[in-house]
């Protein structure tokens, strides 16, 4: 497992801007909460233009969890969100310097700690922002973590998605979590078509896109398809998989042996999006 000083090194390399010289070896940091004026202020500009939006696109889980974790006026307190998630469906939130290794991330998840980056993005880079930050981790996923069948769900990634990556099953655990946490779609029975997943929730043009536009493809939800269909991290999405529910993700990986399905699928071309 790689160290901190030696993935600190590495993000500094890249250019990401964490600052990872002041990270326990778990990766967490403190959420020094000294926000500036500024900050403040785009997180009140990015959550006002975007609420306008999720009100009528997202899944009512996410809406849900908006009005019992609150706190969109101002950015958040980690500890006082905490509080509430743990009363909820026992997750809590750390604070984290950005991007950390999958193995901490596994982990974190495993344990029912989801690591939301404590830096957020600048006046400039509204709408968009290659790495993730503060506004992404907290607006996009943490509202959801507050739903039970949803936030089991996740901590069964962190274990059997973490297992399948020690298994050379890597790339099937991130696609899993790439369509379903990050641009998973939602139809309960009878109800319209609506978003849940955290890169969607963040983004203002591809939210639109992604529920309302007739170019955006929407697939039928199906785990071991999922897993072997390749995804672009940085244009809108070529397929959207689209859920029945979130017990139907749930019990689908619950069920899957991960060990068969990446024999099956480790040394096979992935699928084309657009084609899927
Ligand atoms: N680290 N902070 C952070 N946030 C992520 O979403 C994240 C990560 N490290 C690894 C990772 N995601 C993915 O590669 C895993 O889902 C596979
Ligand atoms: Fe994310």
């Amino acid at each position: 497992t790689i160290s901190v000083e030696a993935y600190a090194r590495e993000c500094a390399e890249q250019g990401l801007r964490g600052n990872y010289a002041v990270c326990q070896p778990d990766f967490t940091v403190e959420q020094k909460y000294d926000y500036s004026d500024e900050d403040q202020e785009v997180w009140r500009t990015l959550c006002d233009r975007q609420t306008k939006l999720t009100s009528k696109l997202a899944h009512h889980s996410y809406l849900d969890g908006v009005d019992a974790l609150g706190l969109l006026d101002r950015i958040p307190d980690f500890h006082e969100v905490s509080e509430r998630l743990r009363k909820l469906t026992g997750w809590e939130i750390v604070a984290v310097p950005g991007l950390i290794p999958n193995e901490p991330f596994f982990d974190h998840l495993a344990n029912r700690r989801f690591p939301v980056t404590n830096w957020l993005r600048s006046k400039k880079e509204l709408d968009y922002i290659v790495e993730p930050d503060m506004f992404h981790d907290f607006f996009g996923h943490v509202p959801i973590l507050s739903q039970p069948v949803f936030a089991d769900f996740m901590q069964l990634y962190g274990e059997k998605g973490g297992a399948a990556s020690r298994m050379g099953g890597e790339q099937l655990a991130a696609r899993l979590y790439w369509y379903t946490a990050e641009f998973g779609l939602m139809r309960e029975e009878g109800a319209p078509l609506k978003a849940f997943g955290a890169g969607l929730m963040s983004s203002f043009s591809e939210l639109q896109f992604a529920v309302t536009s007739p170019d955006a493809h929407h697939v039928p939800f199906d785990l071991e398809t999922v897993m072997h269909t390749n995804y672009e991290i940085d244009k809108f999405q070529r397929a959207y998989f689209v859920l029945p529910s979130f017990a139907a993700l749930k019990d689908s990986f619950e069920k899957a042996d991960m060990a068969k399905l990446i024999e099956r699928w480790k040394d096979v071309e992935p699928l084309d999006p657009a084609t899927v």
